[in-house]
């Protein structure tokens, strides 16, 4: 099935209020944004879980994403624990790369991803990043705050 062709189904649209050129023409800027579900699986290893901020972004074949903050009402990122998240970010297109990481505040900051899973919810087409090699942040003074998987 072709990721591609099903987006304009299932997106929404959003369109800014219409710029003027100099002569007059008019036109609209169309901005795309798609749903997403990010399932994020921190490792069931001592110390994985973080109390830090998390970030998000998709890199596809038409584009990448802004920064998506991860965050609900729950205490997220635990060690051995999945999150789920609904993500609405502009139209990528097929996913090939994703940038992950936190911002090292509060003092468990340190984390240990296993992978992510992102799933377009339309087709219940699913893309895994493995990553399950080492900390970020606060342990072992490790200054790296981001992973960088490919599919
Ligand atoms: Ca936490």
């Amino acid at each position: 099935m072709n990721l591609l062709l099903d987006l304009s189904s299932s997106a929404t649209k959003h369109y800014q209020m219409p710029q003027v050129l100099p002569n007059h023409h008019a036109f609209y800027i169309v901005i795309v944004e798609v749903t997403w579900y990010a399932w994020i699986y921190t490792s069931d290893v001592r110390g994985a879980g973080t109390d830090a901020n998390v970030y998000l972004v998709v890199y596809g074949n038409k584009g990448k994403s802004d920064e998506v903050w991860l965050d609900n009402e729950s205490n997220n990122f635990e060690t051995g624990q999945t999150d789920n998240f609904k993500i609405e970010i502009t139209d990528v297109g097929r996913p090939y790369k994703i940038r992950i990481g936190h911002d090292n505040k509060n003092p468990a900051s340190a984390w240990h991803l296993n992978k992510v899973c992102l799933v377009f919810w339309f087709v219940s087409r699913s893309y895994i990043f493995r990553q399950h090699t080492k900390y970020i942040g606060r342990k072992l003074n490790s200054i790296q705050l981001c992973f960088i998987i490919f599919l």
